[in-house]
């Protein structure tokens, strides 16, 4: 694919995403190539920094069945993460600014340093300054939230918010904390960290090799969300939503119009 359709192809997600106005499949017209699809992410996402926004970090996406099963992608991917997406623990959340925004519960790392392709799960442990449950915000720009493999990458993918709660010592066993997503008191989502790759630090060790592949290894400060542990859930205004992991606390917001 030349220059030029890349920057269109950016040019479309990334006003899709400002105007909050879904658009059609890329794939309807044209299959976009794995590599190709990473390329208009990247255009998109230099689109948004040359506005001013700034790089906080990295997402990671299908790295658990129940999000691979309810999005009928069996890749795993990534997108990259902007200060502009940060939301407040426990404060509003607008939806107005999405398109059909839905929730799925995560768990962040925060980087004490940077990370090299090659990593251990040790080694990745131990560049971790403290993990956060959290609260993914995912808004697919395309039409009924339907995509191809090529369509999502090219989307960044479906990146919009992400709630991060208190931060905690990152030192402790991963594998298998429990979690429960809660909307307006009724659980709707139950899992565990066990669903993301059979062990959410997997999911770091993958970031590692997916950013140093691109040319943007992991930095220090940079925030690392893990992929959704369980399906996610479609937000509608006058939500409250609620995560709570095993040991780590809480996070949480309100939606409104
Ligand atoms: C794509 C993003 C996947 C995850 O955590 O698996 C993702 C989507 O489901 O729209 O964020
Ligand atoms: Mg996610």
């Amino acid at each position: 694919m030349n220059q030029q359709r890349i920057a269109e192809l950016a040019e479309r997600v990334d006003t899709a995403a400002r105007m909050a106005q879904a658009i059609p499949q890329f794939a309807d017209q044209e299959q976009l190539g794995v590599e190709d699809a990473y390329a208009v992410q990247a255009a998109s996402i230099k689109r948004r920094l040359q506005r001013g926004e700034r790089r906080t970090g990295m997402k990671m996406g299908f790295t658990s069945r129940a999000k691979m099963v309810q999005m009928g992608v069996r890749d795993m991917i990534w997108g990259r993460l902007t200060d502009a997406m940060a939301q407040a623990d426990g404060a509003p959340v607008s939806l107005g600014r999405f398109v059909h925004p839905r929730v799925e519960p995560e768990l962040a790392f925060l980087l004490a340093k940077p990370l090299p392709a090659n990593v251990s799960l040790p080694e990745a442990m131990e560049a971790v300054a403290a993990i956060a449950p959290a609260l993914e915000i995912i808004d697919s720009r395309f039409d009924s939230f339907k995509f191809t493999l090529g369509d999502v990458v090219a989307d960044n993918a479906s990146s919009s918010g992400y709630v991060i709660g208190s931060w905690h010592e990152p030192h402790q066993d991963l594998s298998n904390l429990g979690l429960v997503m809660s909307i307006n008191g009724t659980a709707r989502q139950v899992g565990s960290t066990a669903g993301i790759l059979g062990n959410a630090l997997r999911s770091l060790v993958a970031a590692a090799r997916l950013s140093a592949a691109a040319g943007e290894p992991l930095q220090a400060g940079w925030i690392v969300m893990a992929g959704g542990a369980t399906a996610a859930e479609v937000l509608k205004p006058g939500q409250h939503v609620l995560l709570e992991m095993q040991g780590l606390g809480r996070v949480e917001f309100n939606t409104t119009e």
